[in-house]
């Protein structure tokens, strides 16, 4: 018996009309992604979803989303029922880098290809993830650095450094402090006095500082935030402390956020190093790509800048974060 195409194509049409049907029966099957996020604890992940929601929009891919509130557990309860689902492809942004193998092998086990995004894993078992794609945090850290050794070139005394860390154990926060370090040590004066974390938030940050401005005051001449808002949280610590940030105390950050460039315009803030966000369309085309059988690399890196206050109001119209 042969089938006409187009009737066959158009009682399947009126059967999902009528809702017998499931409507996509007409489309081809959308690709499903998982996606693990780690929380939503500064301006950075709030773009970084907000760039992940609307790419796979854009893309036509099911995007199924969970917000991990900053904890591994839960990203591996995650990425457990997108196993269980059987979802085409699963991405994350591992909260911390170690204590991933095995959930990874479940998902190889059940050869659903898995995306890594923003932060690294550690394992030396490099087949238990298609790619990471995101920024280089090392170079971050150095881009930090070498901003303080340029502008402080000419002072001869000390320079007191606090350093206000990431997330204990995550990439980013490993990474740039090895990067800063790395640089600043090459000169003696530079004297990192108290480093401590304050988790991303701006809430940590501000109490962090305080116990720092607690303990040494008057000696800090620097702050190295790991990211912006850890950064403005010190700003107001240092306020209210009764020191004016970005002079009594210089202060370097990272990400690069629209509220950095308002601290920077407001004389706050001397400098930020760029790390964007703005990581959805790679994904999808990932996604896509790993679905069409094309290789990808192993590593895709994000292209950043560094941005340091006196460029703030000209850049600030064309942030996009
Ligand atoms: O710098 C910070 C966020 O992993 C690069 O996570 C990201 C970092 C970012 O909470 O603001």
């Amino acid at each position: 018996m042969t089938i006409d195409r187009r009737a066959f194509t158009g009682a399947v049409a009126t059967l999902a009309l009528a809702g017998w049907l499931p409507s996509n029966a007409l489309a081809q099957k959308k690709l499903v992604l998982g996606f693990a996020q780690v929380g939503a604890e500064s301006e950075w992940r709030t773009a970084n979803t907000e760039s992940i929601k609307s790419a796979a929009k854009e893309a036509g891919i099911e995007l199924k989303f969970s917000d991990a509130q900053q904890k591994q557990e839960n990203q591996i309860k995650a990425i457990r029922s997108y196993i269980a689902q059987k979802v085409d492809v699963i991405a994350f942004s591992p909260v911390v880098e170690s204590g991933w193998e095995t959930v990874l092998r479940e998902a190889k086990a059940a050869k659903i290809p898995v995306i890594l995004t923003d932060r690294a894993v550690s394992t030396k078992d490099d087949s238990l993830y298609v790619t990471f794609m995101g920024s280089d945090f090392v170079e971050e850290g150095r881009k930090a650095g070498r901003w303080l050794v340029e502008k402080m070139k000419d002072q001869k005394g000390e320079v007191n450094i606090v350093e206000l860390q990431g997330t204990v154990g995550s990439a980013p926060a490993i990474d740039r402090k090895k990067g800063f370090e790395e640089i600043v040590k090459a000169d003696p004066k530079f004297k990192i006095i108290r480093s401590k974390t304050g988790d991303f938030t701006r809430v940590k940050g501000k109490e962090v500082m305080e116990a720092f401005l607690k303990a040494d005051g008057k000696k800090i001449n620097v702050l190295f935030a790991h990211n912006d808002d850890m950064a403005i949280g010190a700003i107001q610590a240092i306020e209210e402390a009764g020191l004016k940030p970005a002079k009594d105390i210089t202060i370097i950050s990272i990400d690069g956020v629209k509220g950095a460039f308002e601290a920077m315009i407001a004389g706050k803030l001397n400098v930020t190093v760029e790390c964007s966000p703005l990581l959805g369309p790679q994904l999808m085309q990932a996604v896509k790509d790993i679905k069409a059988d094309k290789p990808l690399p192993k590593r895709i890196v994000t292209e950043e800048g560094i941005f340091p206050m006196e460029v703030a109001s000209k850049e600030f119209p064309s942030r996009k974060y």
